[in-house]
């Protein structure tokens, strides 16, 4: 009761700051809200936030201002905004510094932007500096170059939770180090929710706990775990931006993700109010998955990259709104490998389904300065007391926050750089070495991209077919270990890659665009085998000169495609762009389209593991466009002619360049061709004219009907009845005769267990309405686990006793457990809708 009353004393604080009139420097009066884009005039960013000019707040002592203000040669393309990244202060000694008139009782928000580019003679490899906030060392020899790179981002944002101001003045010092300069873009200074009030347990120690009430934090991470990013406007006016969690998972097992049903009424209480974090952060969650006996056999581990020597405070939320009863999920926490809480039971904890809850750790991470980890692991509990017929973890949210030490001291080291940055590093400079006529071709390309389109540009090697990992999608720092390896499903994003070509070059290559050379026809024009820089195959797609893709669409769209890289995605080489032609050239799939192996073909049948890792390949690229970028990617036109197959047999996604993205609400200016083939087109299209995530998910169960039962999706030649696949095989389903049409090849080679498996989960993604389809990670995940029994076939009691209770367990809880997208995000919605609906354009 008291620390009800407590958090609600503070709530109420909190209201009344915010929504007081900000009168200043009086002790009454709360915190001012301050957006400062430093060396720049007022201005507004494309949220909309005013930032103002950092004039009025330096100070300098008497050997005058040391200080200039500039502005960026040039504006990554990854900035999400060139406010306020576009202008910055540089400060050549630390006889200047920002003194804030504050006057706040509970705690502050200081944001530190920084763009690390070239300003004026300013390299940003020369900046090294220290910041300080009333005395608290913040950054230490900070490199932003360094450690940008080291993280593959373009810019940096820090947040530091400063402890309440009462002496009406904060002091922010910017001191470079010898012979060096410092510099800063952004400031922000926000009055914050006092969110660590309550001591934290301290891992590893009984009864110890840690009280943050007089510490400096820097938030480290913050995550929607299962869900999506969060847009700083989206969180109910605290402004703080979550991210994605899957480039944290670890491994491979990565869980299935989930949102709350429309009916479940996710809300706050006393405790956990929207200071905690937005409600859309509880109303997501990663679960292990519905196979209780596999979950029993993994962690769900994120891991992510820190300082050594420091405490962090590890915050997980938790919101139960698939189970209502005590008992039913119950999980083990490890930090770091130590038990941090055993029988963690959110009903337990919140009371009722729908009721959010958060608990906070504490550990102090040892290891080598500057390269700490910290392992976040869920395991279901197994207990003798207590019999649980489910076995599952779940995790709704986490945020990782830096705890000052002892010395007042929260900078830390420069990270070093990763693995596939050296492996790029080398790789130009391999390529300076080369021939001349090489460096000229692509310094051509770098120059027009990077002023003609403001794509993200690195260098490739002239023959090189693997493209090395720069700069990640979103440019706000997935954890820098390269997860391309292993578990096969783990992204790879790779470089920006875009190569301008000349139209003779293009003519050159395809023989003046002869019909001989072409491979295929779609609705954008025609694609081409060809042949680039005397020899390396390519596949050319040349723009309909009656299409109606305009110019805009075509820069949209390379822009877009340069951005997305995977290794279960057809990559984009460049493009040409001269005398009316829009052409686009791809690396060539050498062993064509994954039709061309199924049926009416020559070529000999693919083996069914063959066609599993194939189908699993592409379920893995869907995936990425549907959850790897800021906002879901639908592909549109999933089918078997639109799966390639390299020579290695690794599956590759293609012609996504047309696909919608729900990135800009006001962009309309998108193609009006209609997308989708028959035979893979989601019924609910018709009926409600939306396209969502879940359309591709249709399309591509249709597709996995194909690479089992050996025919198209639609064949007319065949009686009425068996036209449609999707129709046959649900009827088929029904009646129990699914084993009869499957592929005459496969007879006797499909696991039993794995042919139940995998013709549920296909059923499920052609279920009629879209809530009913898994996601594209469920089917990815699924995918897996067929292929493991496969590959560990029957015979051996437990692997058969743990198909046939996952086969049990999988038939009750894919109704149970997936959820349905378009409640997940409301501004999902309207996107879509207006993206489908022909009208609108
Ligand atoms: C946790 O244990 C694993 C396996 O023993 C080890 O590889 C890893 O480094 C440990 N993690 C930490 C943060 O100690
Ligand atoms: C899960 O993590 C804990 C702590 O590191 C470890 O003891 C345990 O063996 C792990 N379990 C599995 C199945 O990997
Ligand atoms: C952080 O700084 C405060 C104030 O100096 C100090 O009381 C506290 O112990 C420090 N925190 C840690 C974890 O050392
Ligand atoms: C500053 O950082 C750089 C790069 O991380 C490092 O090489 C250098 O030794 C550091 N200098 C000091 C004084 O710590
Ligand atoms: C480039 O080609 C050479 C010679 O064909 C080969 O040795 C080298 O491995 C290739 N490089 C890459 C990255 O494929
Ligand atoms: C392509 O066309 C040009 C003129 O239109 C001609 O000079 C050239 O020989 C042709 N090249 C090929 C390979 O046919
Ligand atoms: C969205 O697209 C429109 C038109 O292309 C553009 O003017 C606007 O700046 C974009 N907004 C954002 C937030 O990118
Ligand atoms: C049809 C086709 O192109 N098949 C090729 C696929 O790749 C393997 C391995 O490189 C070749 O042996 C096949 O000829």
């Amino acid at each position: 009761m008291k620390s009800i009353s407590k958090s609600l004393f503070f709530a109420l604080c909190y209201c009344t700051f915010t929504f007081h009139v900000p009168a200043e420097n009086s002790p009454e009066s709360p915190p001012v809200p301050y957006h400062i884009s430093c060396g720049d005039k007022e201005i507004t960013d494309s949220d909309g936030r005013q930032w103002i000019p950092d004039g009025e707040f330096l100070a300098s002592s008497d050997s005058g201002d040391d200080t200039e203000v500039a502005t960026a040669q040039y504006p990554d393309p990854l900035l999400p905004s060139a406010v306020p990244y576009m202008n910055a202060r540089i400060f050549r000694s630390s006889s200047t510094t920002y003194k804030f008139q504050v006057y706040s009782k509970s705690r502050l928000w200081l944001r530190l932007y920084f763009y690390p580019a070239t300003y004026g003679k300013h390299d940003p490899s020369g900046a090294y500096f220290s910041v300080s906030a009333n005395g608290i060392t913040l950054l230490n020899n900070f490199s932003a170059a360094v450690t940008a790179k080291a993280f593959t981002q373009a810019y940096l944002l820090r947040e530091f939770s400063l402890m309440p101001v009462v002496s009406g003045h904060l002091n922010l010092k910017i001191t470079p180090c010898k012979e060096s300069y410092g510099f800063i873009n952004g400031i922000e200074v926000i009055p914050m929710p006092d969110i660590f009030q309550k001591p934290v347990a301290i891992v590893g120690y009984r009864e110890e706990t840690l009280d943050l009430r007089g510490s400096t934090l820097q938030t480290m991470f913050r995550l929607n775990v299962g869900g999506q990013f969060i847009a700083p406007h989206e969180d109910s006016g605290l402004t703080r931006t979550w991210y994605d969690d899957l480039p944290y998972l670890s491994g491979d097992s990565i869980g299935a993700t989930s949102l709350a049903k429309k009916d479940v009424n996710i809300r706050y209480t006393a405790e956990v109010t929207e200071d905690i974090a937005p409600l859309i952060v509880y109303s997501t969650a990663r679960t292990m998955g519905p196979y209780s006996k596999v979950n029993l056999k993994h962690n769900l581990t994120w891991i992510f990259q820190v300082d050594a020597d420091f405490t962090y405070v590890v915050r997980l939320h938790f919101c139960e709104f698939q189970l209502s009863r005590i008992g039913e999920r119950v999980f083990d926490i490890f930090l770091n490998n130590q038990t941090a809480r055993r029988g963690a039971d959110v009903i337990a904890w919140s009371g009722s389904m729908g009721t959010p809850i958060y608990k906070d750790f504490a550990l102090y991470v040892s290891g080598v300065p500057g390269v700490g980890e910290i392992w976040v692991a869920l395991h279901p509990t197994i207990s003798k007391t207590h019999k649980s017929n489910r076995y599952d973890s779940i995790l709704n949210g986490l945020e990782v926050f830096k705890v000052n030490d002892t010395n007042e001291n929260l900078a830390g080291r420069n990270p070093l750089p990763s693995k596939m940055l050296i492996d790029a590093e080398e790789a130009q400079k391999q390529l300076q070495t080369s021939e001349s006529t090489v460096e000229e071709m692509v310094a051509g390309g770098v120059a027009s991209c990077a002023v003609v389109l403001a794509v993200v540009v690195f260098v490739r090697k002239k023959n090189a077919s693997k493209t090395v990992n720069l700069l990640p999608i979103d440019g706000t720092g997935s954890s820098n270990r390269d997860r391309s390896g292993g578990s096969g499903h783990r992204m790879s994003i790779a470089a920006g890659l875009c190569r301008h070509f000349s139209l003779s070059e293009i003519k050159s290559g395809t023989k003046n665009f002869s019909q001989s050379k072409v491979i295929g026809v779609g609705g954008f024009g025609k694609v081409y085998k060809g042949t680039i820089d005397g020899g390396t195959k390519v596949a050319i797609k040349r723009s309909n000169p009656s299409s109606e893709q305009g110019f805009h669409e075509f820069q949209n769209e390379i822009e877009m495609l340069s951005k997305l890289r995977h290794r279960h995605l057809v990559s984009l080489i460049g493009y040409c762009e001269e005398a009316g032609e829009m052409i686009l050239v791809y690396d060539f799939m050498a062993n064509g389209t994954l039709r061309e192996h199924l049926y009416k073909t020559d070529n000999p049948p693919l083996s069914w593991k063959q066609r599993l890792e194939i189908c699993i390949g592409a379920a893995s690229g869907l995936h990425y466009l549907h959850t790897g970028a800021t906002y879901p990617i639908i592909h549109r036109d999933v089918k078997t002619t639109n799966i390639l197959v390299d020579e290695k047999w690794v599956a590759k996604v293609s012609d996504f360049g047309l696909s919608k993205c729900g990135s800009n609400l006001t962009q309309t200016h998108y193609s009006t061709m209609v997308k989708g083939s028959f035979g893979y087109l989601d019924p609910e299209y018709f009926r409600r004219q939306q396209l969502t995530v879940k359309s591709d998910v249709y399309s591509f169960g249709v597709v996995l009907f194909e690479v089992l039962c050996g025919r198209p999706a639609l064949d007319s030649d065949l009686p009425k009845e068996q036209i449609s696949l999707a129709d046959y095989v649900l009827r088929c389903q029904r009646k129990g005769a699914l084993r009869r049409i499957i592929d005459p090849h496969l007879k006797g080679e499909i696991n039993p267990e794995c042919f139940r498996v995998f013709t549920d989960v296909a059923a499920k993604c052609i279920s009629d309405n879209g809530i009913d389809r898994p996601s594209m990670g469920d089917v990815l995940w699924y995918l897996e686990f067929c292929l493991q029994l496969q590959e560990s076939p029957g015979g051996d009691d437990e692997a058969e006793d743990m198909a046939k209770d996952a086969y049990d367990t999988a038939t009750l809880s894919i109704e149970e457990e997936i959820a349905d997208d378009e409640v997940y995000s409301p501004r999902l919605t309207p996107v879509f809708s207006m993206i489908a609906d022909p009208r609108g354009r």
